[in-house]
């Protein structure tokens, strides 16, 4: 019997005697990831799909995110008897199903109303590390809560991308908040001291979309909304927590009005507005002295930037482009795996996205040095397609394909000899 499976009179239904002979409908599992990639490009609004699928400038390096890939080829071993392989990792020492996380993206409400909830289920159920953007659209206490709730055994792992903002007071609030909540890293952006030229996001006059925020500033959001009663729209959004969230009217007035040929994407004036600017490793020191929790830093491309970091004690290196979205022409984040491994060996562990659509691709990454990968703008096609399920499904089928490349390579763990 087929309907949908949401409908709220048919899950009545479900519960009573006959549940066991319903089976609830799910849309056709996809083939592969681009077909969910289609599918994101065919339903979302323009400038909803616009903005998630958005390298800046001219995408040089977001096409070559993932044509770096098939330029490494696998020489298979023959007769190593694959009959049982393990792809259990630990990461950041908790053990996870396979090195397949999930990246922070933000903004997820966008792709399907459950958004960061449904991806947060997703990784408990799938066993594996979310880290969560900082411009969320669920707050990052009811993100964790989500995944936390999913029985045992699955269980997810919860790290938290932190930007750190102008305000100094709101970065440390954040910081607070994720290790009280649970999560297990800081995950410190240092490649967007603005946001990158995404033209389709300035054609689109890009801004989140009214019914969502950004969860995580809601409490300066509301204060906002009490400083409006007192002050005309343009006074209020000039002040700093005032323009936290995108979406409130009075930051759509100061978008508007501010719009000028190149400055007219919410987003990129948001980060202009609020987000720090001036972070060097002193920096790093602060966020150490300021958590007990592990820090990574994310968008590293070079050794020499590596090896300070290794200096600078962190837990983990998080090789990134930003999934090609901020300075256009870096090099694809594979071409810079082996050359960070061979300066940071084992001192710490190495973490990489970009361009990743392929288990063949994921192998190549943990052959070459990685601990993990992460994805990002998968997650949001499978998020688009079915949610939580979605997502899953995006999980499930690249390790899927894993197992399937190791398989024909002839290699049973992922150990690199
Ligand atoms: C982006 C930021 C928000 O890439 O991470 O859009």
């Amino acid at each position: 019997m087929y309907f949908f499976y949401k409908a709220p009179h048919l899950a009545l239904f479900a519960n009573n005697k006959m549940s066991d002979k319903v089976s609830i409908s799910r849309k056709p599992k996809l083939i592969n990831l681009h077909e969910y990639e289609e599918y994101l490009q065919n339903n979302l609004p323009k400038p909803v799909r616009d903005y998630y699928h958005s390298g800046a400038n001219d995408m040089i390096t977001l096409r070559e995110n993932r044509a770096a890939f098939p330029r490494y080829a696998i020489i298979p071993r023959i007769l190593r008897d694959v009959s049982t392989v393990n792809i259990r990792r630990k990461i950041l020492g908790n053990e996870i199903s396979c090195p397949i996380c999930i990246a922070p993206t933000a903004l997820q409400k966008m792709a399907h109303p459950e958004g960061e909830l449904a991806t947060a289920r997703a990784a408990a159920r799938f066993n594996t590390v979310m880290a969560l953007s900082s411009l969320s659209t669920t707050c990052l206490e009811d993100t964790i809560n989500a995944g936390k709730s999913i029985p045992a055994p699955d269980q997810g792992f919860y790290w938290f991308q932190l930007y750190a903002y102008k305000n100094e007071e709101i970065t440390r609030d954040l910081i607070q908040r994720a290790e009280t909540s649970g999560y297990q890293a800081i995950v410190l952006t240092v490649d967007t001291p603005m946001l990158g030229r995404r033209e389709p996001d300035l054609r689109n006059y890009f801004s989140l979309p009214s019914h969502l925020i950004l969860a995580n500033f809601q409490k300066y959001y509301q204060k906002s909304l009490e400083n409006k009663k007192n002050h005309d729209e343009e006074t209020v959004c000039k002040t700093d927590t005032n323009t936290l969230t995108m979406n409130t009217r009075p930051t759509i007035a100061t978008h508007k009005t501010t719009a000028t040929p190149g400055n007219n994407s919410a987003i990129a004036n948001y980060f202009t507005l609020l987000i720090d600017d001036g972070l060097t490793w002193a920096t790093i020191d602060w966020i150490k002295r300021n958590t007990k929790l592990k820090v990574i830093l994310k968008g590293i491309l070079r050794p020499d930037d590596a090896a300070r970091a290794v200096e600078h004690a962190v837990d983990g290196i998080w090789i990134s482009n930003h999934g090609a979205r901020q300075l256009d022409t870096v090099p694809a984040t594979i071409e810079m795996l082996s050359s960070i491994k061979k300066v940071v060996r084992d001192k710490c562990e190495i973490y990489l996205d970009g361009g990743i659509t392929r288990g063949t691709d994921i192998f190549k990454a943990i052959a070459l040095g990685a601990n993990a990968v992460f994805l990002g703008r998968p997650v949001l096609w499978g998020l688009a397609y079915e949610g939580e399920e979605g997502v899953l499904d995006v999980l499930n089928l690249l390790k899927e394909e894993l197992v399937l490349a190791m398989k024909l390579a002839g290699c049973v763990d992922l150990k690199v000899r």
